[in-house]
């Protein structure tokens, strides 16, 4: 009945449970206590829109009903794709009251990545936008109803039919009486998180009530969030750092007010925090440095900005020292991940520590594991690979035993992939990365995933795809191909991973041709070396 998931062990559920990090609650409460206290706050300003809790409240409340009228509930899955529109929450919080599980694709996702999630979690329910390529016309939704034998619910927004629109099924309750409903158990998974990757199919990670809800209170707390937040969300409204890093979850748990913008892009943002006296915001380095800009010219628009994070990717500790300086606020690093663990620089922590560190986590809990190349701890201050484990981070991910098998150790730690030093005061850095991904302004590129993708071209014989650096993204990708074919160009191979349905930010930036891809002694393609010797092609000599 309920969907599967790795548990945690009894004994560490148990020590979360005694230190009331698991309230066994659903996440619904969130909404929950704010209808209760302050029905018409607002929840949301969305375009000319704002919606209190009582309407967030009802409109979720009318859809949730309607999908349990229509026979769907816990053990159900959806697959969910929608802009950054107030239906996004209304949505996320219908499907948490009714029990169904969301994936919550990125809007720049198509057909590739929807398939692959389609294929793994299985869902009962599609819920998207006409507007997106994808959903202009029914191939797309056809394929997707075969491969679910007919049984899946459509729900689309702009759309005509009232049978499958998503604004009618959100304005009124279902004629009748809806039989009884409810979240699934606190213990058991709420919605599914995106990885960033590093396989050749994106995987997925079950994130629970119990844990999901603590990092969502515990941020709330420290980044001290209060009725009177506003918080611009410019980012993916899905993705882990804006959902719950405090994020929109985190502001609605404090009866603060969600700020919608369709995308980080600065005039827009700044006309939204004068108008609406946002005063917090979340954001990667490179839409910080669009904001640094064309901050001068608008400073009296940030009047009201007390509160910058920044995370998701490297931030140079010269671009972090221009915040307040520039934009007049407090900054905060954030280094988290989809997987669980969060760090963040608190308030009151001195200058030097957040500028120079990306914080610390979150919980007491959160055990942190720094290991050398010889699976051992290094000291602090030296580099090491991530590992860590806590109550709020994954155990596995969905249906993935043998890659779980290599990113856990067998006490339950998660390799997340990353490179990084912790200072004497308990704070991390991160130097680096070993996972096999390009972090394209945090937009993450499993190297993998994309090499597939060009392998299935007839002229690519090898292909490797390797990060360069770039100022604007801080990465930018390359594809370095091997091919029979002289004649072969960057355009064909653009065009054949477009006609494939992956997403833009996936397509490599850049291609270079190669007659071999160097090997490492252990005849794995040299990836480093590749990194150098294309940093090498591409910066222009002095
Ligand atoms: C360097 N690299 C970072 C940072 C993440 C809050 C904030 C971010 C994410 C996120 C998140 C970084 N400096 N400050 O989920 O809740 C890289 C690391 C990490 C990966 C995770 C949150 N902050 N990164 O970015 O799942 O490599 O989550 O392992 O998208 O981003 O990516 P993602």
């Amino acid at each position: 009945m309920n969907v599967e998931f790795q548990r945690w062990p009894e004994e560490l559920a148990a020590h979360y449970r005694s230190c009331a990090y698991w309230i066994d609650q659903p996440l619904t409460r969130i909404l929950d206590q704010q209808r209760q206290t302050r029905p018409a706050a607002p929840a949301i300003v969305c375009g000319e829109r704002t919606l209190s809790y009582d309407a967030l409240d009802r409109l979720s409340s009318n859809l949730a009903a309607r999908l349990v009228a229509k026979g769907l509930g816990p053990g159900d899955t959806a697959l969910v794709q929608l802009p950054n529109l107030a239906e996004f929450y209304i949505a996320f919080f219908a499907l948490l009251k009714a029990g169904i599980a969301p994936v919550n694709a990125l809007y720049s996702h198509r057909r590739h990545e929807m398939t692959a999630y389609a294929r793994q979690i299985e869902p009962k329910l599609l819920i998207a936008s006409r507007q997106h390529e994808l959903f202009r016309t029914e191939d797309f939704i056809g394929s997707l109803q075969e491969m679910q034998d007919g049984a899946l619910t459509v729900l689309l927004m702009d759309e005509a039919d009232p049978a499958s629109s998503l604004s009618h099924w959100i304005e009124s309750a279902p004629e009748g009486v809806a039989p009884d409903y409810g979240p699934t158990p606190p213990g058991e998974v709420a919605f599914f998180q995106l990885s960033g990757g590093s396989t050749g199919t994106p995987k997925l990670i079950p994130r629970t009530h119990n844990d999901y809800d603590y990092s969502v209170r515990a941020s709330a707390e420290i980044c001290d969030l209060t009725p009177e937040t506003r918080f611009l969300c410019a980012l993916p409204a899905g993705h882990n750092f804006p959902l719950s890093s405090p994020g929109a979850l985190g502001v609605f748990h404090a009866g603060g007010c969600v700020v919608l913008a369709p995308n980080p892009e600065p005039l827009a943002c700044f006309e939204l925090i004068r108008k609406h006296k946002v005063t917090m915001a979340g954001l990667v380095p490179s839409a910080v440095n669009l904001w640094l800009q064309a901050a001068p010219d608008h400073r009296n628009a940030l009047e009201s900005l007390k509160l910058l994070q920044v995370g998701g990717a490297h931030f140079p500790e010269s671009h972090a020292r221009l915040v307040p300086q520039i934009l007049g606020c407090k900054l905060q690093q954030v280094f988290g991940m989809a997987e669980g663990l969060v760090n963040y620089t608190r308030l009151d922590d001195p200058d030097e520590l957040v500028f120079t560190t990306q914080g610390r986590p979150i919980s007491p809990d959160d055990e942190i594991k720094i290991v050398g190349e010889d699976g051992q701890p290094v000291p602090d201050g030296e580099t090491g690979r991530l590992a860590t484990r806590g109550p709020y981070t994954f155990r596995g991910y969905f249906r993935s035993p043998e890659h779980n098998a290599d990113v856990f150790d067998e006490d339950g730690f998660y390799y997340s992939g990353d490179l990084v030093c912790r200072t004497g005061e308990g704070y991390l850095r991160v130097v680096g990365r070993v996972k096999d991904q390009i972090n394209r302004g945090g937009e993450k590129i499993a190297a993998e995933e994309v090499e597939s993708l060009l392998l299935l071209h007839p002229d690519v014989r090898e292909a490797a795809l390797v990060a360069i650096q770039d100022p604007a993204l801080g990465e930018k990708s390359c594809a370095v191909i091997v091919s029979d074919n002289s004649c072969i160009k960057p355009l064909a191979l653009r065009r054949h991973l477009m006609s494939l349905g992956v997403a833009d930010y996936k397509l490599p930036d850049r291609f270079s041709f190669a007659d071999a891809i160097p090997l490492t002694a252990f005849g794995k393609p040299d990836k480093k070396k590749l990194r150098m010797d294309l940093a090498q092609k591409f910066t222009p000599a002095l």
